[in-house]
């Protein structure tokens, strides 16, 4: 691929965290580094090993592929390959290219003199995950309370673990995750829809820029947060959805045993109503 003649500005030597020069090049647009080479070895591995478990599973059906974890029995230990040790094995080929890929992006930025903001944002996707599958299985003493890797069975996990709460709608920082998710598509409707009105205008119409996007926010509800700050807001409300999701389910189980709803009782419980 034909490079762009500012890319040449831009592929600078330097900036690894780790490895030095050794793998300090591009392959096409590509940028390797050593984090890219460990990204890609634990993504194949990963990904021969989910197809292996498929071959040695009941079905090929894509849906109904099922890697499931040990059995609660088998505690922290090593399970039997076909009995969950496929999974375990499979968790830290995963973990390892998610880590990777972020410390890959730290790389990228360093070389554009850039801050951390990216690899810091998709480091709290990777905090959920590990939390799923490394953190909540710890402090509940069994791999076996991880979730499956199957497109429908990792569901079935989500709602069997959640009725185990009775009501996983009553979890209080499940509550604000999903406020933070709803908030979040809010503000990007809200901030597309005026980038897109102003920028991308009728034909003969000329293109507008943020001081319209200001005005058009003034005049309607009397504020606008501005250029940097919507994109502020929007980092804020997706990483604390990704945070209290992570809180949400790490404190089902090993902080919280009985059912969601009756974690209110502390409110009929106030001194005020005696
Ligand atoms: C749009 C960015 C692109 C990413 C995509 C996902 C794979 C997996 C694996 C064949 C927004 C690519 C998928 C590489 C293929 C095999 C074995 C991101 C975008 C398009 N889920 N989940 C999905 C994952 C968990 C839940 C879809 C991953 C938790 C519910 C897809 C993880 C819980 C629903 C998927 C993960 C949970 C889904 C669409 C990891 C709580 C749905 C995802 C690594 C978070 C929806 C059939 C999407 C669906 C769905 C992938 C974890 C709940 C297959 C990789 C355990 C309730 N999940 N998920 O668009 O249709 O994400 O399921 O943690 O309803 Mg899930
Ligand atoms: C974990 C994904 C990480 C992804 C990574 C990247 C690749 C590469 C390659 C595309 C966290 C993977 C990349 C594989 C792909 C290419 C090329 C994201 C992760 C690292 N819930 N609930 C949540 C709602 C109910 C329950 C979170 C809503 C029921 C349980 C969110 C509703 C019961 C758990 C949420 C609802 C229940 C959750 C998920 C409505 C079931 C969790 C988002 C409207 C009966 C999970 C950390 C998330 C969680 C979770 C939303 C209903 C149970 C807040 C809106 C009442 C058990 N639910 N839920 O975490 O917190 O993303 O996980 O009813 O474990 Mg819930």
């Amino acid at each position: 691929m034909a490079m762009y003649n500012f890319e040449q500005k831009y592929r600078v030597r330097g900036g690894t965290l780790l490895g030095g020069d050794l793998f300090d090049f591009w392959i096409g647009p590509f940028y390797v580094g050593l984090f890219g080479v460990s990204t890609i070895f634990f993504a194949a591995l990963g990904t021969l090993l989910i197809v292996y478990g498929a071959a040695i599973g009941p079905t090929w059906n894509i849906w109904q592929i099922d890697i499931a974890p040990p059995d609660i029995k088998y505690g922290l230990a090593l399970a039997p390959l076909k009995q969950g040790g496929l999974w375990q094995i499979i968790t830290i080929c995963a973990t390892g290219a998610f880590i990777s890929w972020a410390l890959r992006q730290a790389e990228i930025s360093r070389k554009l003199g850039m801050t951390y903001h990216v690899p810091i944002a998709y480091s709290f996707a990777v905090l959920a995950y590990v939390t799923l599958v490394i953190i909540r299985p710890i402090l509940m003493g069994a791999w076996g309370v991880g979730f499956p890797y199957g497109i429908l069975a990792h569901l079935d996990w989500v709602s069997n673990t959640g009725y185990q709460y009775l009501h996983f709608h009553y979890n209080p920082a499940h509550m604000i995750a999903i406020s933070f998710f709803f908030t979040n598509a809010l503000i990007l409707a809200m901030h597309g829809g005026a980038i897109l009105s102003a920028a991308n205008p009728q034909k003969g119409q000329p293109v507008k820029f943020g001081e319209h996007e200001n005005a058009f926010f003034r005049d309607t509800i009397g504020y606008s947060i501005g250029t940097l700050g919507i994109h502020r807001l929007g980092l804020f409300c997706a990483l604390s959805a990704a945070f209290w999701s992570a809180v949400c389910i790490v404190i089902s189980g090993p902080f919280w045993t009985q059912g969601w709803p009756s974690w209110w009782n502390w409110w009929l419980q106030l001194p005020i109503w005696r």
